[in-house]
């Protein structure tokens, strides 16, 4: 399969132009110690323009990094960010085990500087009904996962986040919003399709800690909370893994979780969506939800013969 990089639209241009300037900007006043990003310094990240642009306005930092859905600090939006200083991404190993020939453990500064970074500037529908545009900084989760070469055996990818409550609020005291660690999971078709990619960056640097620093999940057709942040092994398998909004209520949250604005979640409708910065007056910021999200046409074969009804 050819994946050729769309041509870029004049509506693009400005905001583009405007996020690259701040982006030296940013990187800039980063080299010169002027500002932190939770606890930890961001550092510029250096990386090719990647496939599957879009011209819709990116979402604003300052929302990207302040309204975010991340329980291991706490429920609210604000939590993450306001939580999450004393969390330490650095240093940070991954493990990718399971059914393969080559397991191995990987750092993440030695990811950083030999994967193929990649900025991915894809639309995040999360299954709340709100939806930000992001552009990433990452690399194909395809290509970790050749490197320890799959058995034929491995049918799913399995992901876990880190444990650890004396950094993570959200993981201390009586109530527990999820089980931890964090769970998800892929069909080894999903994982290896080249729009699925493993972020270590947002805007051009390193991941703020809200965001799923050091390295996090992205699968654009598909809801959120599929996109699991902070992960520490990765474990190829010959069965569907468990999923942790699935554990928690199996009724609303399905394994697949394609973004499908014709299955509505049994509280709220999917059928469209807030686009976050955008509100304005009588929610001038709704958009109708496109069927996996917008990406259709790049991974509608994978789920053919399958009732999208059903396998929610
Ligand atoms: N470990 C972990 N990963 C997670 C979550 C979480 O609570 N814990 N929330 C998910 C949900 S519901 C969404 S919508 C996205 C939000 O990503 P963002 O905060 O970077 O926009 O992260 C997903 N990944
Ligand atoms: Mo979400």
């Amino acid at each position: 399969m050819a994946y050729r990089s769309p041509p870029v639209p004049s509506s693009q241009i400005t905001p583009r132009s405007i996020y690259l300037r701040r982006r030296e900007f940013l990187a800039g006043a980063v080299a010169a110690g002027l500002i932190s990003v939770s606890g930890a310094r961001a550092e510029a990240l250096k990386a090719k323009p990647g496939p599957y642009a879009t011209d819709e306005k990116l979402t604003p930092l300052k929302d990207v990094t302040t309204y975010n859905n991340f329980y291991e600090f706490g429920t609210d939006k604000a939590d993450p960010a306001a939580k999450s200083d004393n969390f330490k991404p650095k240093p940070w190993r991954v493990k990718v085990d399971g059914l393969v020939a080559k397991p191995a453990e990987f750092d993440i500064e030695d990811l950083i500087a030999t994967m193929p970074l990649e900025e991915r500037i894809y639309r995040m529908r999360c299954v709340e009904a709100w939806s930000m545009v992001i552009p990433w900084t990452g690399f194909q989760l395809s290509a970790l996962l050749n490197k320890v070469e799959p058995l034929s055996s491995a049918k799913y990818v399995a992901f876990e986040t880190v444990v650890r409550p004396e950094e993570m609020p959200g993981q201390q005291g009586l109530f527990q919003a999820l089980e931890w660690p964090y769970v998800e999971g892929l069909r080894l078709d999903e994982a290896m399709h080249p729009l699925t990619i493993l972020a270590v960056g947002l805007y051009g640097e390193t991941l703020p800690n809200q965001n799923g620093a050091p390295i996090r999940l992205v699968v654009p057709w598909k809801y959120g909370f599929k996109g699991i942040k902070s992960i520490v092994r990765i474990s190829l398998v010959d069965k569907q893994p468990p999923t942790s909004w699935n554990l928690q209520n199996a009724q609303e949250y399905g394994f697949y979780a394609n973004v499908n604005p014709q299955v509505d979640h049994p509280r709220w409708s999917q059928a469209t969506e807030r686009r976050i910065g955008e509100d304005g007056f009588f929610g001038s910021g709704r958009r109708e939800t496109l069927p996996f999200n917008g990406y259709g046409e790049e991974v509608a074969s994978l789920y053919a013969g399958m009732d999208l009804k059903a396998n929610y």
